[in-house]
């Protein structure tokens, strides 16, 4: 699986771990979906788990994370807890964001987990100014900054890459290229489809590696985030992965066959990382046993959780709603304006 393993055996089975629960915690939010506890969409990172967990790894407590719409796993390894991420995605009160951002719109203050993000291409520039405040009051900091390939379509990508470079920002892109947009492959949308090789053009660091492969992502990861934590300027990593589902929950997949996604499957890297281990006993049959029993416990308190929560009352619904302010208080000053003018107009009448 790799020449060299530079992880021992409890860092093998957290990466193991981490890949595990947010697989089987997206498989319960599924049925979750199916039984409409979940609404609105839900995207699900299936095959693409050694993305986050292999960055999140080598991240620290003061590292900021900038995530898509496609971030559940994002979230939980970064340390959203997971209850309070089913509850969000419930839309309950007791969600992270009370549940007001719902699956799309993750965020965590205390964890540095800044969304969540239903705008393509959304996150970079947002990445780019946390990375811009962050070299000034926490040095050492790296915003991580994960967005599909997608993504590089958007004039917000290249002025995101460009100021990073030009400024020498410590921001790691994690570009995740799943192959396609929607439905849309890459080769029909991008002429350069090793999207690594985008970064050349704005002389940034760039790696391309193969996400299936869990330890070969972890490594890259961490190459990566030396690279920016030495003070070299942003990094840019092109992930290549492929996601086993739909592209949200409305999707008949006219795009591809049935036989692709079962190739890939058999790349299967949570699979893949399983066997790996099993056989180079690096994890005993009841070391396993221990990892999926805690994980389950974990979801049905999770679940447990969200479906004891509460809905906001009615009467909250304009709470947090800043346009609500804004166009009160427009409407004050216009009343104030007119009130002036009325008053100069009389003024003006009465004097001689
Ligand atoms: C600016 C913008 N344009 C279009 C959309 C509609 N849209 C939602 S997801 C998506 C595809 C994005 O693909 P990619 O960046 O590769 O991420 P993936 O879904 O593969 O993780 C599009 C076009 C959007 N949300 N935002
Ligand atoms: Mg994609």
């Amino acid at each position: 699986m790799t020449d060299k393993i530079h992880l021992n055996r409890p860092q093998l089975q957290n990466l193991y771990a981490d890949m595990l629960r947010i697989r089987r915690f997206e498989a319960k939010c599924t049925e979750l979906y199916q039984a409409q506890k979940i609404r609105g969409f839900l995207h699900l990172y299936d095959g693409q788990e050694a993305v986050a967990v292999g960055v999140l790894a080598a991240l620290s407590a003061a590292d900021a994370v900038v995530a898509t719409y496609r971030e559940h796993g994002h979230a939980l390894a970064r340390g959203v807890p997971m209850k309070l991420l089913l509850a969000e995605m419930l839309g309950k009160v007791e969600g992270c964001c009370r549940g007001r951002g719902g699956s799309m719109h993750i965020f965590d203050r205390e964890r540095r987990f800044f969304g969540g993000n239903a705008i393509v291409g959304g996150g970079l520039p947002l990445a780019v100014g946390i990375a811009m405040a962050d070299k000034q009051l926490r040095p050492g900091a790296v915003t991580a900054c994960f967005f599909g390939e997608g993504a590089v379509a958007e004039g917000a990508f290249h002025e995101s890459m460009n100021l990073a470079a030009i400024w020498q920002l410590p921001v790691l892109f994690v570009c995740e290229n799943n192959l396609y947009a929607m439905g849309v492959p890459l080769a029909d949308a991008e002429s350069q489809t090793d999207i690594y090789r985008k970064a050349e053009a704005y002389r940034m660091a760039s790696l391309q590696v193969d996400a299936m492969q869990p330890l070969q992502m972890e490594a890259a990861a961490r190459q990566a985030l030396a690279h920016v934590r030495g003070g070299r300027g942003p990094f840019f990593l092109e992930c290549r992965t492929y996601r086993f589902r739909a592209h949200s929950m409305f999707d008949p997949q006219a795009y591809r066959t049935r036989e692709e996604v079962e190739q890939w499957q058999h790349q299967d890297p949570v699979q893949r990382l399983r066997n790996w281990m099993a056989s180079n006993h690096w994890m005993t049959a009841e070391e396993e046993t221990a990892i999926d029993t805690a994980i389950s416990t974990e979801i049905e308190a999770a679940v447990a959780f969200a479906e004891a929560g509460t809905l906001e009352p009615v009467a909250d619904l304009e709470r947090f709603v800043l346009m609500a302010t804004v166009v009160q208080e427009n409407a004050d000053v216009q009343e104030d304006v007119q009130g002036d003018v009325q008053e100069n107009a009389d003024q003006q009448e009465a004097s001689p």
